[in-house]
This record gives structure tokens, sequence and C-alpha cells, in this order.
């Protein structure tokens, strides 16, 4: 089986000008924003141009289906608000690239999906865990943006592209290329990472409402403000952390609103969200017991009202041994000891498919370790080197 790296690149530049920033490589392609429709379009084309049978589910998930049994390779086309070209995108273009090559060489069949909103504008991988049953339709539906959009709404844009349900019996497993999005290979020089697990992660929104007021007139001591409980709250976890954590676990609270946010104005209310990872399920429940009594504890130390949101959860999983001593036969071949075995720090749709099949994921470096900001960039002899290891594991699979 022979992969075209020219049309693999070719392709791979083009998906990146469907909501390209201006800014570096960067692209803007949130799930079911106008860029993110056409860059659907284009990929339906291209898998019908490949052969495949392309289905779109009610979610927007679309795939590309060969006949009969076959492997699934893919990952997600939509960006973080300011995303890289090739969070995801490697993953959709690769596994096109592959399935063209097998086609083109007489098998075995590969199935090809890009998968909606995995950067989670709306949930954390809501596309795939609606198709994995993680969530359901209507469950997924509830969710809103920060602009408060409901996913309802949002995919309403994509109803005309909707052929309906794809049934997961028909794939034997699920392999996923995708850029590492951290320092590690880059570091050490390697070119390729052979996953063996996925950390598992928490996100959930905490509001904390105290007194809007004067911000020349209020005194300190009378004030009950938002944001010093936030500030306060973080201060108290990063401490009570200390004994629970590892130097792998992370944390962080990454989108915080304000109200009413005007510089004379004590905040009345904070809403923000509260994320954490870490590859051991237990370390994850201790963790969110230390964030609950924290919040309480200064809830009632500062005199806020405090309520918590609705918690995403998903756990952490082994990616499959067969798959992956398949991508470890093709990365000794391709980088030649220029390898390693490690964990996924991100989280990935492949998680929500290992839920209905075996599955294993690849990494390529991040120039930086840098991802989910417009700098992000790999070399292309890298991306190649990863698209040539999953070429090299498929063969090494034989029939799907
Ligand atoms: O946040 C993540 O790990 C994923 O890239 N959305
Ligand atoms: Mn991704
Ligand atoms: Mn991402
Ligand atoms: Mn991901």
């Amino acid at each position: 089986m022979k992969v075209d790296p020219e049309r693999f690149l070719s392709d791979l530049h083009q998906l990146r000008s469907y909501g390209a920033s201006g800014v570096g490589k960067g692209v803007v392609r949130p799930a079911y924003s106008e860029a993110d429709l056409e860059a659907r379009g284009w990929l339906a084309e291209r898998f019908e141009q490949a052969g495949l049978r392309v289905e779109v589910d009610a979610m927007g998930n679309l795939f590309g289906l060969a006949e009969g049994p076959s492997l699934l390779m893919g990952s997600h086309s939509d960006s973080q608000p300011e995303g890289g070209w090739l969070d995801g995108a490697l993953g959709v273009i690769a596994a096109l690239e592959v399935a063209r090559a097998a086609k083109e060489a007489g098998g075995p069949a590969i199935s090809v999906v890009s998968f909606q909103d995995e950067e989670g504008r709306f949930g954390v991988t809501t596309g795939s865990a609606v198709w994995s049953g993680q969530l359901s339709l209507s469950e997924a539906d509830g969710f809103a943006d920060h602009a408060g959009v409901t996913l309802k709404n949002a995919r309403l844009a994509m109803v005309d592209m909707v052929t309906g349900d794809v049934d997961a019996a028909q794939f034997t497993g699920f392999i996923e290329l995708h850029i590492e999005q951290g320092p590690t290979l880059d570091t050490s020089g390697e070119q390729i990472g052979v996953v063996t697990d996925i950390v598992g992660i928490r996100d959930m929104k905490i509001t904390f409402e105290g007194q809007q007021n004067h911000a020349g007139t209020t005194p300190m001591h009378l004030r009950r403000d938002a944001f010093q409980a936030v500030s306060t709250f973080n201060a108290l976890i990063n401490d009570r952390f200390r004994n629970v954590v590892t130097p792998s676990t992370v944390w962080t609270i990454g989108h915080v609103s304000l109200h009413p946010n005007a510089s004379s104005i004590v905040p009345g209310k904070a809403v923000f969200s509260m994320q954490w990872r870490d590859g051991d399920g237990e370390r994850l429940k201790r963790m969110e017991t230390v964030i609950r009594d924290a919040a309480q504890e200064v809830a009632d130390d500062l005199g806020m009202t405090l309520s918590f949101g609705p918690m995403l959860g998903l756990e952490p999983v082994e990616m499959d041994a067969r798959l992956r001593a398949a991508l470890e036969q093709g990365a000794e071949t391709v980088a030649q000891g220029r390898w390693r075995t490690m964990p996924s720090g991100a989280l990935h749709d492949a998680t929500n498919v290992s839920r209905l099949m075996p599955v294993a994921m690849l990494f390529v470096p991040s120039i930086n370790g840098i991802s989910h900001a417009f700098e992000e960039d790999t070399s292309e002899t890298d991306l190649v080197a990863g698209l040539e290891v999953l070429a090299c594991a498929v063969q090494a699979l034989g029939q799907a």
C-alpha cells in the first residue's frame, strides 16, 4: 500500500483554508460555524471521490464508509476558538489518505470519520460522546455555548447534510493520529509517540454570588466580592491539592465570567469553569471532594451563595494491545528508534469510541509543544512520518 504524501499535504492545507485565522497557520472553525460547515462539505466531497459512502448523523459527525467490515480512522475537524491547523484535522486527512491508498491497493477496508464538537464549544467531545452513547442527543441538545446558543439550534445549520445514524458494529476498531499538543516529543527529538492511555477529565461550572456594589464607596471589609471568592478558592485548592496530585495531574480555571464586568463595580457574580485531568479515576474523585469542600468553605467565609453546574466527566482509558502493537511495529519501521510509548494528557474522541470498540492512538510532535493556539505547528517530515506509520500499521493488521 503506497500513501501519497503530496496529496495528503495538499488536502491538509486545503482543510486549513476553511476558517483560516490569518495569524500563522491558525484556524477559527468552531462546531457548526460557517467555516466548519464549509469544511465538512468539502470533506464529504473528498470522501466521495475516495469511493467512500458519505453518512452524517444528527450530531453532524461526518463518516466516509467503506463496504463491509472496516477499520475506522479519523478525528475531528472543529477547532478551539483560537485553534491550530492540525488539532483534529491531521487525523481526519491522514485517515482519508490511508483509506485512498488502501482502496488503490485493493484493501484492507478503511472508513473515515470527522467527529463534531470535539473541542467542546458545547460540551466535552460532544459529537463522539453522543455517537458512543456516553450522552443522549436530547442531553447534548440542552448544552449551550458561552454566548447562550444551544447545541439544538446550532446543529440545525447542518440539518440538510444529515443522513441518519451510523452503526458502530461495522467497524473492527478505531485508530486516531493526533499531534501530541505537549512538549515531550519536541524536547526529546523523537518523531512518533504510540499512546498507552488517555487521561480522564472532569469539567464543571461553579458560581459564586455576592453583592454587586460601588467600587469607590464600599469599604473592603463590607464587600462580598465574587472575584475575591474565585481567587481565594483558587489559592485554597492549589494548597490542598499538594497531597492529592502527582506531577502529571493538571487542573485549569480557563473561563471566568464576572458580572457585570466593569472596573468601577464590585463584581456580584462569578461563573467559572473548573477542569481537572489525571490518569487515575480515583484521584479525579478525590480532587472533586477537595474542590467542592474548598468552594463551600470560601462561600461560608465570604458570605457568598454557591452553586455547582453540570459536571462533564470521562474516565481514563487504556489503548487496545493488538492495535497498539501494530502502531509500535509501524513506528519502529518508520522512525527507527526515534519513537516512544506515552500517555495522552489531552482528551480525544478515542476515549468515547473506546466504549464501542478497540482503539489506539498515535502522536507526532508539536513544535515547542504548543497547541490550542494559532502558532500550533508540526514539520511536514513529521506529519508524513505519522501517515507512514498508520499505513504500516494497517498493513500489519491485514484484513480490517
Ligand atoms: O481539551 C482537550 O484535551 C481536547 O484537545 N479538546
Ligand atoms: Mn484534538
Ligand atoms: Mn483540541
Ligand atoms: Mn482532542
